[in-house]
């Protein structure tokens, strides 16, 4: 950075808080920082702004895009520059990590989008974020005596610099019983190297008039407040990924928020352009980040009609521009909306979709394709009747939906279907979080790998070369080390760096069977102290995991987990072997850490279920082994890096599928006395659950009713061990640290910037 922007700093801090350098805050510095080098980059921002191609309007009601200021300015390619600037004047740009992280979605889809906005821009496609700006994202987590406790995540706490408000660009959106308007706030989307920015527009909803005058006069300050609280509800909070359905018209009201304002925001560019509507398909392309923001067809039909297009010229116009992605084959996680409700609160919307069914009927009089029935109506069918193409997420996904999932649509539009496999940004979750590693990658392969990710092949070779291998194996030490001085800090739980790092972070869901690693470590626990596991190579395990507050299962695992941890690691005769950590409030910052220090990655859902997972990419980049089902990307991280440098166990899905058929997990149970034990820790009193009888529970889900162990934790827990005992005693030969080199040369595959050339060639046509 020039002269220019450290000037700029100095003046916003004198400007804004009235200090210099030396006497501000970590929190004003950051906001001078950030705002000098949003001033840096306005002219290249507008500018992108005005490209008169294609543009491509992402929709997507979560953006996880977690803290913007160093992978900002490390795309910029000035973040070396700034941290020495910065040191000159007293200040280490690492108190930043003290901001909070945007956590403006709940896991892996949210993650993906923020990855694609990124890739985008990269790469140069003009592909715009559309979302919402939630006053509060998704909840930090506490731990309360190993009992998950939700709390406010404040993000703005220290303000937004990285965002400006537009409120000449605000639009109005209609309910049937109060309209509001949804204003803009504009990020910055930075593409690595700084050439291209794109946008990413969050709306905030707000009152349509920003004082009710006549209220006011005749002192009705609580109606005034009243209005005021049920515009602003709508952008209020996230909603976390839960089954319950209380909420639900809120969440409606969210859906066709964003949805409405984004399609109004591109039509009215089109025309401002001067374009005719019937070509909008020509400039216009939306992806849908699966059903959350589906409204935006209707509504789009609805405006389109509007200016004078019949219904079907509509629907075949929104035909031309409308994708989606399916993320989750997960039958709770399929929105289906009750119509009594979608009438009430949008008629018109309701209306059109009414329309629409009655178009399919007369298309297929049989009834096997439908829109709304049972007066539901169901969003994916709608994307996929009214879109051009519908995508899974990885190979296995896409195969599931168009066997299973959707395997009547399929049949009527084979063509519509398509795969693209997930991708992970590695600028952030390499070049960025593990400087260390790239610096070898770029010793022994030059530079310009970061955006060519395919070229990380030319590491193969020295797979074979112990010089490398060892520099690879010191690089995880040392990332180990520093894990493990945070985690002390953060968690008060030692973890030696000179254990095995074995990691399981993503959200706590039953089919990712956490459940099943917190069996394993009992197994060794017992064996340990039994003396059977005398060569065992001494093992951390680290857990990462957010429950959604109404899962009553999933916090019953977590408190299951930090009840072993505080068994094991205050176990004298064990706690040489083992340790166990469940860390804090797992989110996108404490990710960029775990992940460079993972020894093993636990890829563990049963099979079917993982649509894709993309935690498992970070893992492979950053040169960790996989420990894993044949699910999701998981075979495509096999054949790219071959099976023989992962460890794969349990069922496939054929296996999982013919298991089902008669499966009897009391069998299992009964015939293998080492699982018994540790199955019966859930209610013979080694733990204790301080009453809440989660533990109880979470023994039922193994047996109890129609789903009795419904995601095959006993099935798979011996082949499960089996694996994880291969992978202790490899674990530091040099067969073992060539794996984890192949694993990081095989990893280019899974470069989102190749997931958005599939996108832009087989989606978009941009
Ligand atoms: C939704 C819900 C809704 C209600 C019940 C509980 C529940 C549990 C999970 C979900 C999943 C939402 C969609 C999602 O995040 N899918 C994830 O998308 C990633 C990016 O494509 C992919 O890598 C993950 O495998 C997939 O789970």
């Amino acid at each position: 950075m020039n002269n220019k922007w450290i000037k700029t700093v100095e003046s916003l801090l004198k400007a804004n808080s009235g200090v210099d350098m030396q006497h501000a805050s970590t929190s004003a510095i950051y906001h001078a920082v950030s705002r000098a080098t949003m001033a840096e980059i306005a002219d290249t921002w507008q500018k992108c702004k005005n490209a008169p191609k294609k543009r491509v309007g992402y929709l997507s009601a979560e953006f996880l895009v977690g803290r913007a200021i160093f992978a900002n300015l490390y795309n910029l390619g000035k973040l070396d520059e700034v941290r020495a600037i910065m040191t000159e004047r007293g200040v280490d740009i690492s108190s930043f990590e003290d901001i909070e992280d945007a956590a403006l979605g709940n896991g892996g889809l949210g993650r993906l989008a923020a990855c694609y906005l990124e890739s985008g821009a990269t790469v140069g496609i003009p592909l715009d974020g559309y979302g919402i700006r939630y006053r509060y994202g998704l909840f930090r987590q506490e731990f309360e005596n190993g009992f998950q406790k939700e709390c406010a995540d404040d993000w703005q706490q220290h303000g937004d610099p990285w965002s400006y408000r537009r409120d000449d660009e605000s639009v109005l959106v209609k309910f049937s019983d109060f309209t509001v308007r949804a204003v803009p706030y504009d990020m910055p989307v930075i593409g690595y190297g700084g050439k291209t920015i794109n946008t990413l527009r969050l709306w905030q909803s707000e009152q349509p008039d920003s004082f009710d005058f006549a209220a006011f006069d005749s002192m009705q300050i609580d109606k005034i407040a009243k209005d005021n609280i049920r515009c602003e509800s709508i952008s209020y909070a996230l909603y976390p990924n839960d089954s319950t359905e209380k909420g639900r018209i809120l969440r409606l009201r969210q859906e066709y928020f964003f949805a409405s304002a984004s399609v109004q925001d591109l039509i009215r560019k089109h025309k401002q352009k001067g374009l005719p509507i019937e070509k909008i398909n020509e400039y216009v392309a939306f992806q849908l980040n699966d059903t959350h923001p589906v409204f935006a067809i209707p509504e789009f039909i609805r405006l389109v009609m509007q200016e004078g297009m019949r219904f079907e010229d509509a629907f075949v116009l929104a035909r031309s521009v409308f994708n989606f992605t399916n993320h989750t084959i997960l039958g709770e996680a399929l929105e289906r909306l009750d119509m009594k409700r979608v009438r009430k609160l949008l008629p018109k919307i309701a209306k059109i979709l009414t329309m629409m069914q009655a178009r399919i009927e007369k298309e297929f009089p049989d009834g096997k394709l439908f829109l709304i029935k049972d007066d539901t109506v169901h969003m994916a069918n709608v994307a996929i009747y009214a879109g051009s193409k519908i995508n899974g997420v990885a190979a296995l996904h896409t195969e599931i939906l168009k066997k299973s999932t959707f395997h009547d649509w399929y049949e009527a539009y084979p063509e519509r279907f398509l795969n693209v496999t997930n991708g992970v940004t590695p600028r952030r979750w390499l070049a960025l979080c593990n400087p260390e590693l790239s610096a070898l990658i770029t010793e022994k392969i030059g530079d310009g790998w970061q955006a060519d990710l395919e070229r990380l092949k030319e590491l193969e070779k020295y797979a074979d070369d112990p010089e490398v291998r060892r520099a690879f194996a010191e690089i995880k030490h040392l990332k180990k080390v520093q894990l493990s001085e945070y985690v002390y800090k953060k968690e008060g739980v030692l973890l030696p760096p000179d254990f095995i790092f074995d990691v399981q972070a993503k959200r706590l869901h039953e089919y990712k069977r956490q459940l099943m690693n917190a069996f394993s470590i009992l197994y060794y626990y017992f064996r340990i102290k039994e003396g059977k596991e005398k060569d065992f190579k001494p093992t951390a395990f680290i857990f990462g995991a957010k429950a959604a507050p109404a899962y009553y299962n999933a916090k019953g695992i977590i408190k299951f987990i930090n009840a072993i941890a505080d068994k094991v690691n205050n176990d004298p005769d064990v706690n040489d072997k083992l340790r166990v950590v469940f860390v804090t409030d797992y989110n996108v910052s404490y990710a960029e850490k775990i992940m460079p220090a993972a020894d093993i990655s636990e890829q563990i859902s049963m099979a079917g279920m993982e649509a894709s997972g993309t935690g498992n990419m970070k893992f492979m980049l950053n040169g960790t082994v996989t420990l894993g089902t044949m699910d999701g990307a998981n075979v495509e991280i096999c054949e790219e890096a071959g099976r023989e440098n992962e460890y794969i166990f349990g069922a496939t899905v054929e296996e999982v599928k013919e298991i089902k058929k008669n499966y009897n997990p009391w069998a299992i149970y009964n015939s293998d006395p080492e699982l018994k034990r540790i199955v019966d820790t859930l209610d013979d009193g080694t733990f204790d659950d301080q009453g809440s009888g989660m533990f109880r529970s979470v023994k039922e889900s193994l047996f109890g009713g129609w789903s009795a162990d419904h995601y095959l934790v006993l099935q798979d827990f011996r082949d499960y061990v089996r694996a994880k005992s291969e992978l202790n005693r490899d674990y530091g030969s040099e067969e073992f640290l060539a794996k984890c080199v192949r694993n990081t040369a095989n990893g280019g595959k899974f470069s989102s910037d190749r997931s958005i050339l599939d996108y832009a060639e087989n989606v978009w046509k941009v």
